[in-house]
């Protein structure tokens, strides 16, 4: 017989590893253990969500015929390490071989290519993961000879594979004539427009037992279980598909970056976890949001705008293909890389969310309450602080591992180091997304009940952002001023007096210095 390892982000009743074995002769495996659970700390509702969404999968699989045997967490275990479990288990089992769908981590793959195979005493078939629109190695086909990575151009062969939102004669043009409608998505929320409230889901023993475990066993890791709304099934996961095409997607697009007091999921649709660990995948939740912009356009169904649905459709098969691509490409180096030189410790209020700046305290909150904040506050809130603060890459890329929902390493490292802290050179994006106030301002309501003035820059009432904006312009202006998208930015600084700059500067030092008080 031959042992099936699944792991926690593998809960897909068409992973490769099940399509290979044989219900009738093999095993499946599955275990919660220490070392997993505590690599990082991860946030409280992270666990919960992982451990009960393993144990309901594990009853389906055996609803389904398949023996599987569970290792539920165990603090006194002896066994800490998958490896640990899979051992015993296959002498156990007197197993002939381990089978295994490529890991999302390389940390763990990388165990498996070179150690498991001679502990275990059996041979290891590790198999692709098909569940991806684009594998590692037609990534690297796509990469190769290219100096600099577009996620834009990569998006388009991946709408040409996949035939999502295509026409014509050969479907071989982008629906409506444009390939992107970014430039539509950047509204602000001015309240008119009834935002949804998130699904609550039914618990069952699975879920109560679980979330006492963790409580019990990880009470020193982030964040709070009082209001853990995730989705732990699979019935349940496509109940917030279903919730997400019908109420949120038809306002998706127009206010994906927009950021309101008090309200945490905006339109977005809260299925990153889903999707990465597997209840959900990539095709299903894209061609799901086709499907209702196809009806509406037929009259059978409301209207869906076409901004909305693309833009839906390019963050899934476009960047998130295009960061687990450029993840395999480069690991394990891509993971040491700072070359904006940063050492800045990550400041206290990450962890308990206590500060006065309001953007950061609400990204922060409903990071702790939720295990969770949208794309624009990870990205233009606390990713924009960490970047203008200069925080080391390895501290804040740990932090983001630890504190979502939805977090592994393939997706959370290339947004945080590439994307936010622009740690790889460029090489993921080719502008730093550095921005003063005046853009949080813009596109959020924060600012009004701010204890610092965002109209101010060098005061010391005025928002952090503004000098540390300039802070970060000036310090940087070797590595930029080159870049022709930044040509404008450093012109803007060249017109500004020596007093003023060093007044900008002043003031983002005494800041930078006094970071955890803020
Ligand atoms: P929506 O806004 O509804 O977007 C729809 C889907 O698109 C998401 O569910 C997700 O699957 C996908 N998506 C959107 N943007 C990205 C992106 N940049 N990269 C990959 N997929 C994307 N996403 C994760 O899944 N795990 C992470 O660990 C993670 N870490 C991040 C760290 C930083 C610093 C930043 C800036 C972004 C990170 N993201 C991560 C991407 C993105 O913020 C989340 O996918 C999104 O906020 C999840 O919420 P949602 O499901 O409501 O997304
Ligand atoms: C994130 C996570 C946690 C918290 N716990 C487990 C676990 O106990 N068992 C398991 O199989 N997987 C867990 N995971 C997900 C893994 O960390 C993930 O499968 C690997 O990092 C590979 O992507």
């Amino acid at each position: 017989m031959r042992i099936g390892l699944i792991l926690g982000d593998q809960l897909t009743l068409s992973l490769a590893t099940l399509r290979v074995l044989d219900p009738q002769q093999d095993r499946i495996l599955m275990a919660e253990v220490a070392d997993e659970a505590g690599y990082v700390r991860h946030h409280k509702q992270k666990i919960a969500f992982l451990f009960s969404a393993m144990r309901h999968f594990a009853e389906e699989l055996r609803q389904q015929g398949w023996q599987v045997d569970y290792h539920a967490y165990d603090p006194s275990s002896s066994f800490r390490s998958l490896l640990a479990v899979a051992k015993a288990h296959a002498q156990q089992h007197g197993a002939a071989e381990l089978v295994i769908t490529q890991c999302g981590e390389y940390r763990l793959q990388h165990a498996i290519d070179n150690q498991w195979a001679s502990e275990l005493g059996i041979p290891v078939q590790v198999f692709a993961d098909d569940r991806f629109v684009c594998d590692s190695a037609e990534f690297a086909r796509w990469a190769d000879g290219k100096k600099q990575l577009r996620m834009e151009f990569f998006y388009r062969e991946m709408r040409r594979k996949t035939g999502l939102l295509m026409e014509g004669a050969n479907g071989d043009d982008p629906v409506g004539g444009k390939w992107n409608y970014d430039a539509d998505n950047r509204k602000r929320y001015d309240g008119k427009i009834p935002l949804p409230q998130p699904l609550n889901f039914e618990r069952d023993e699975i879920d109560h037992e679980v979330l006492a475990l963790v409580e019990r066993e990880f009470p020193e890791h982030m964040g709070n279980l009082d209001d853990f709304r995730w989705a732990t099934r699979r019935k349940q996961a496509e109940q917030a598909l279903a919730h997400f095409v019908a109420e949120r997607l038809p306002n998706f697009g127009d206010y994906q970056d927009a950021m309101t007091t008090g309200e945490d999921f905006m339109f977005h649709s809260l299925l990153s976890p889903y999707i990465n660990a597997g209840l959900l995948t990539a095709m299903q939740v894209c061609e799901a949001a086709e499907n209702a912009w196809l009806k509406g356009k037929k009259g059978d169904g409301p209207e869906i705008p076409l901004n909305a649905v693309e833009g839906f459709i390019r963050q899934i098969i476009g960047w998130r293909e295009y960061v687990r691509g450029i993840y395999w490409l480069h690991m394990p180096d891509y993971a040491e890389q700072n070359r904006l030189g940063n050492k800045q410790d990550l400041p206290r209020y990450y962890w308990d969310g206590n500060t006065g700046m309001k953007c950061m305290s609400e990204a922060l909150r409903n990071t702790l309450d939720h295990a969770y904040a949208h794309h624009i506050q990870r990205l233009m809130v606390t990713g924009n602080f960490a970047l203008l603060t200069g925080i080391e890459p390895k501290q804040i890329c740990e932090w983001y591992l630890a504190v979502y929902a939805d977090a592994y390493d393939w997706v959370e490292l290339p947004n945080t180091l590439g994307m936010v802290m622009h740690a790889d050179g460029g090489y993921l994006g080719s502008k730093p997304y550095a921005a003063s106030g005046n853009y949080i301002n813009k596109m959020s309501d924060h600012c009004k009940s701010c204890r610092y003035k965002v109209t101010t820059s060098v005061e010391s009432n005025s928002c952090p952002f503004n000098s540390l904006y300039w802070h970060f312009i000036m310090r940087h202006k070797e590595q930029f001023q080159g870049n022709h998208r930044m040509s404008m930015i450093y012109r803007n600084l060249d017109k500004q007096s020596d007093e003023k700059k060093q007044a900008l500067w002043d003031r983002a030092e005494h800041l930078l210095a006094n970071l955890d008080d803020l």
